[in-house]
């Protein structure tokens, strides 16, 4: 085993997103106080996935690891005063529209049985939908599913960025901007990080957090895809708003989902599709898919986005988007997270906490206990989670898709030429 990391040395952590500003909060929790974050930029960074009016809290999964995993984080978003003040456990209805949509929904509840849950509280018709979701006005044609009413429902991601942003300064942690774009290395040892700017960071330890970024600073032999998503928010007045105080989210697994109105009365509604990709090289090889900032989204996002509300909210269907957005994730090729040392340097001298595969934000609480024991031991004290967050470029070729929605195929957004 490795020897502990002195208390005094430094750490530095690239990316102040959510698994980066986790780690640092669980390291100076731990009473290490030499850690710094850099960010392109200032906290909540525009481009971190996680800034964002709501994100969905699930702890419902269809595997028992990311479904005791959640559990673990809903303890926090509960009790931590960093992350309770953001969660708002409203529920979750989940629904589907496709036979494939409908297996999912009873994997979650078989798996809730074996954990010793309660069942889904049913829906097979559109009075049953009424009773958890009055709010609901459309006909909720094909819609079937189940209601869980505790244990999950929304978070303010941005807040919860600025919070966590705020308790890391609190406790000694320094936060800073400069854009990495490549490790200082040193006989095999990483010795911290290079910007665009051209400061140099050094350290003992490095931990790369950047997300969909986190491609540009090294080579990940094409664990990483970069791919997004697309949402848009409407504006209701104050007094529709009023009635959709403390709505489940509705979350139609082969459609999209969307969310109580937030304090500006704006609902956000996302579309589900497999993502998509912006590849800058013909060749479209993982690594190659590159995040870009756009304030638009593809026309075929808006029909599907308007679908859903003609279903469940029809007054809605026509209304101007007040906001458009796309939304970075990295996925690797089974969607758990890459947790672990960099098997090529010394030391344990670079740890990565990344590829969040589009289902992280709901174990930010948690999930720098796990990166910390790494950085701090220089391995994690349970086996299961070594194993699935390990380095495993072993694991492309069978790069599993896993969503529903949309045409059915991951696009490239180039190849996308109708847009709002
Ligand atoms: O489990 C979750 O955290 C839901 S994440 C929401 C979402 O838009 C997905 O529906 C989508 O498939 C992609 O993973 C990005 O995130």
């Amino acid at each position: 085993m490795p020897s502990k990391l002195p208390i005094n040395s430094k750490i530095l952590i690239v990316g102040g997103g959510t698994f980066g500003l986790s780690t640092a909060l669980w390291l100076l929790r731990s009473g290490y106080r030499n850690v710094v974050v850099i960010d392109a930029f200032e906290i909540p960074s525009d481009i971190s996935a996680a800034n964002d009016v709501n994100k969905i809290i699930q702890t419902s999964y269809a595997d028992a690891f990311h479904y005791n995993l959640a559990l673990g984080a809903l303890e926090l978003w509960k009790n931590d005063h960093v992350f309770k003040p953001n969660f708002h456990e409203v529920g979750i209805v989940y629904a589907s529209t496709s036979l494939e949509a409908s297996e999912e929904v009873k994997e979650i509840d078989r798996q809730r049985i074996s954990l010793g849950k309660s069942p889904l509280v049913p829906l097979t018709s559109k009075n049953e939908f009424l009773k958890v979701a009055p709010q609901l006005t459309g006909e909720l044609s094909g819609w079937s599913g189940g209601f869980q009413q505790d244990e999950c429902g929304w978070a303010h991601a941005r807040n919860c960025l600025i919070q966590c942003a705020d308790e890391v300064r609190n406790l000694g942690g320094e936060i800073l901007v400069g854009k990495a774009n490549g490790l200082v290395i040193e006989d095999g040892v990483v010795k911290g990080c290079t910007t665009e700017e051209g400061t140099v960071y050094l350290a003992e330890k490095t931990v790369v957090a950047s997300g969909a970024s986190s491609i540009g600073i090294l080579d990940f032999e094409d664990q990483m895809l970069a791919k997004c998503w697309t949402f848009a928010h409407i504006k209701l007045s104050s007094e529709e708003a009023q009635k959709f105080k403390n709505m489940p989210v509705i979350l139609n697994m082969d459609q999209g989902f969307f969310f109580e109105p937030d304090t500006n009365n704006e609902i956000k509604i996302c579309n589900e599709t497999p993502g998509f990709t912006n590849y800058v090289d013909s060749k479209k090889n993982p690594q190659s898919s590159v995040p870009i900032s756009r304030d638009s989204i593809p026309k075929e996002c808006e029909d599907a986005i308007r679908k859903i509300f003609s279903q469940t909210l029809p007054e809605f269907a026509d209304r101007e988007f007040v906001k458009k957005k796309i939304c970075w994730c990295t996925d690797t090729p089974d969607r758990s997270f890459l947790i672990s040392e960099h098997p090529d340097y010394k030391n344990g001298s670079l740890v990565l906490a990344t590829g969040d595969s589009g289902h992280g934000f709901k174990f930010m609480p948690i999930v720098g206990k796990y990166v910390s024991e790494l950085v701090i031991n220089g391995c994690l004290s349970d086996e299961d989670k070594s194993q699935k967050w390990k380095w495993r470029p072993e694991t492309t070729k069978n790069r599993i898709q896993d969503r529903l929605g949309g045409t059915g195929t991951v696009q490239d957004l180039k190849d996308i030429s109708d847009w709002i």
